[in-house]
């Protein structure tokens, strides 16, 4: 995974021991994360319908997209990964900002996403280019089964907070989503949002 860690010299968590972390329901701050991923606009490149409006947002600032914040722990069987992931609101011309997406290198793993705040969809797909749109808002817990590729996407003014947990060895596949995209994007326009 491309992350970057917050003080590369800090300790891991010893996952081995029980430990608690402090998180804000409200604003999704987590204390000291171990790690924090944050990607800006121009990571997103090729992932939006209109690339000349992701090139103009780059130049007049290049906006950050969304932040990951967790802790370290060993990344095998039998843990437990868990973050808060903040998508920001914004638009690229029309379409909502998103995430990249991914599968997970273990495809048969599972994740849950509970919303803590803002509004959007989880975007589901399967290789077989059947998807589906989970609605995301406060206190909405989303389930991702196994083998379902999965974005987050704001439609709302607010950014975008979930706690989510998956298994430690699920991995992060975003070269095959980066190849197929997914089936359908959603769009803002005149007020309403389109799912086209
Ligand atoms: C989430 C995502 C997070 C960022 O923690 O990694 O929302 O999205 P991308 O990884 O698609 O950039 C998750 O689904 N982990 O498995
Ligand atoms: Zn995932």
């Amino acid at each position: 995974m491309a992350h970057t860690a917050l003080d590369p010299h800090a300790p891991a968590t010893d996952a081995g021991i029980p430990f608690g972390v402090d998180i804000d329901l409200v604003t999704g701050a987590m204390r000291e994360p171990d790690r924090v991923l944050v990607r800006r606009a121009s990571d997103m490149k090729g992932y939006y319908k209109d690339a000349a409006a992701l090139d103009r947002l780059i130049a007049a600032g290049d906006p950050v997209h969304y932040e990951v914040f967790e802790k370290v722990i060993p990344e095998t069987y039998g843990h437990l990964l868990f973050c808060i992931s903040k998508l920001y609101p914004g638009r690229v011309g029309d379409e909502c900002f998103m995430t990249k997406g991914h599968y997970h290198t273990v495809s048969g793993t599972a994740e849950t996403y509970l919303c803590l705040g803002g509004s959007g969809h989880m975007m589901c797909k399967l290789a077989d280019g059947s998807w589906q749109a989970e609605p995301m808002c406060r206190g909405r817990m989303v389930y991702v089964p196994p083998h379902w590729g999965h974005r987050s996407i704001n439609t709302g003014d607010d950014p975008l907070l979930s706690f989510c947990v998956y298994p430690a060895e699920a991995g992060h596949n975003y070269g095959d989503i980066a190849v197929e995209g997914f089936p359908r994007r959603v769009f803002i326009r005149d007020g309403r949002e389109v799912i086209e």
